[in-house]
């Protein structure tokens, strides 16, 4: 009876069962918490977005439509479906639709493109894609053509307006709604996500419905998540900060509001604060850092909001310290990561703990070795390499038992490639990294992704890049080129070269900021490129 994948780790039966023995993993599918806020609180306001209003009985209707319209062209339990959609209701309308029917949607953020696109499909040999006509200026009905075209398994693509809706949702909509009813169960891969990437394909995470629901149901205290939260989503939907932590799977469960927004820039989100009463949102610190230093701060009304979690990425301690006086708002902060575990300053902890820390463990089944080079555990106080293990944390990548055998112990620890240093009542503050990967303001940039396709390049003999610092986004991108002798240096200009790797299709936050050419790297004792030295500002 369980669903089985091949390509997903499954966890040792003695585990999941005391997972399910300490009651971590309920009998629980994602769906079904929201279908119980459907029939607690029908008229409730579920999503804003706009000028768009959905109330809980809405969202359910359309859920069950666009369920009943995917299931009359074939979609059904354990197939893989990829969603490529910006912050609108649809997305949230149509994973649930997908959850509903026991299918498995990527979360693939709204700035990828070909290049990662087609890696999905490819590898999970998805069948069907959700997208957007135009976004961002790309033309995405082109590319849901293009792909529908190239891989067998691709069935169906469903091509929204850029806002949502359109002539492939009313089809959808068209259809009489199922009824709600379990097709799935607790344990089936139910999602797949990504990670931040540390390799040339960026990696699939697959959780179940008890993985997720586990750290759903854990956020909502520790996040005062109730049904009076109205939350205001401004990072893309697709990252956990959004989903999870505590995301708007929390919210739905609890019978609040989630208010989403385009991006999250002052302009944007302010009026929205203030119009719909937010109590809560998710941020990256950059954009944490443009609220702080905008003058429009004065301009609207910013007390409905309670607090404010931010994660993904390192918050300075002086931006940390301005929050509660500039803001008037608990600074919750989070250290997460898609791969599961999640850790949250309590909103009691002190002062310095509140700034300096990025939390502990949201669960009491988390298991967490802080370690040295030689795997020996360090004392409190003393930074190590955190690996981590628990009923939020997956077991592996999906389909790539390489990568896993480099990222997971024999024992089951996921390297995070994290350093942290924990402190004497267990809070976490991350000091470093020990994984070849640049953190763009919480968006992750897999070097080497990025590094194999300007290798492509004709003009280029080599290439190394790294995160160089950044006072807004904490890193940014930095090519470093050697070219081949005969190279066209026009060729090799940054505008170049950001051109030739978004016409292969690379989501534009990789892109380099900044580039150097070079007639060699510096190289360390033993000879290997010094990603070191080439992160050390030139002037
Ligand atoms: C420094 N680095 C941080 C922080 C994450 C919930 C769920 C997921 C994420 C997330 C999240 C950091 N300071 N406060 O933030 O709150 C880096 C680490 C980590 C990686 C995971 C949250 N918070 N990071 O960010 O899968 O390097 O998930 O391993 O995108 O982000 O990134 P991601």
């Amino acid at each position: 009876e369980p669903l089985s994948l091949d390509g997903f780790v499954p966890y040792p039966a003695e585990t999941a069962a005391r997972y399910r023995a300490a009651g971590f993993w309920t009998d629980q599918t994602l769906p079904e918490p929201l279908f119980a806020t459907v029939a607690r609180v029908p008229g409730k306001t579920a999503i804003v977005a706009g000028e768009t209003s959905l109330t809980y009985a809405e969202l359910g209707d359309r859920i069950l439509r666009i369920a009943a319209g995917l299931r009359h062209l074939g979609v059904g339990r354990g197939d893989r479906v990829v969603v490529h959609l910006p912050n609108i209701p649809e997305f949230i309308a149509f994973v649930y639709a997908f959850w509903e029917l026991g299918a498995i949607p990527v979360f693939a953020p709204a700035a990828h493109r070909r290049t990662e696109i087609e890696h999905f499909v490819e590898v999970t040999e998805a069948r069907v894609y959700v997208t957007v006509a135009r976004h961002d200026g790309a033309d995405l009905a082109a590319l849901a053509a293009e792909l529908k075209a190239t891989w067998p398994s691709l069935e169906h693509t469903v091509v929204l307006d850029a806002d949502g809706g359109g002539a492939d949702l009313d089809r959808l909509l068209a259809h009489d709604p199922l009824p709600h009813e379990r097709r799935s169960l607790p344990g089936d891969v139910a999602l797949l996500q990504l990670s931040g990437g540390t390799t040339g394909q960026p990696k699939l995470i697959p959780h179940t419905s008890e993985t997720y629901l586990h750290s759903v149901r854990a956020s909502i205290p520790l996040c005062g998540i109730t049904e009076d939260s109205v939350q205001l989503t401004a990072v893309p939907l697709c990252h956990s900060m959004s989903v999870r932590s505590p995301g708007f799977l929390s919210v739905l469960s609890a019978g609040g509001t989630v208010v989403l927004a385009h991006n999250g820039s002052p302009d944007t989100v302010f009026p929205l604060i203030q119009r719909h009463r937010v109590t809560q949102s998710s941020i990256v610190p950059p954009l944490l850092l443009a609220w702080l230093n905008s003058s429009l701060k004065e301009r609207y009304d910013l007390s409905s909001l309670e607090s404010l979690h931010v994660g993904g990425a390192r918050l300075s301690i002086e931006a940390a310290r301005r929050v509660r006086p500039e803001l008037d708002v608990i600074l919750q902060q989070g250290f997460g990561m898609a791969e599961g575990l999640v850790n949250y300053n309590r909103f009691d902890v002190d002062e310095e703990t509140s700034v300096r820390c990025q939390g502990r463990p949201i669960s009491p089944g988390d298991e967490l070795l802080i370690v040295d080079d030689s795997g020996q555990a360090v004392p409190p106080g003393v930074p190590g390499h955190l690996l981590t293990r628990g009923p939020s944390t997956i077991r592996g990548y999906f389909r790539n038992p390489e990568e896993n055998a480099r990222s997971f112990t024999p024992d089951g620890f996921y390297r995070t490639g994290d350093i942290v240093e924990r402190d004497e009542n267990g809070y976490l503050a991350v000091v470093g990294r020990s994984k070849d990967q640049i953190n763009r303001g919480g968006e992750k940039v897999a070097p080497e992704e990025v590094e194999n396709l300007i290798l492509g390049h004709e003009g280029v003999h080599d290439v190394s890049v790294v995160g160089i610092p950044d006072a807004i986004l904490g890193e940014r991108v930095k090519a470093f080129v050697i070219p081949r002798a005969e190279a066209d240096p026009a060729t090799l200009k940054l505008a170049a070269i950001r051109k030739f790797l978004r016409d292969r299709g690379l989501a534009s936050y990789k892109l380099p900021d900044a580039l150097d050419v070079v007639a060699e790297f510096p190289q360390t004792a033993v000879g290997k490129v010094s990603k070191r030295l080439q992160r050390v500002p030139q002037n």
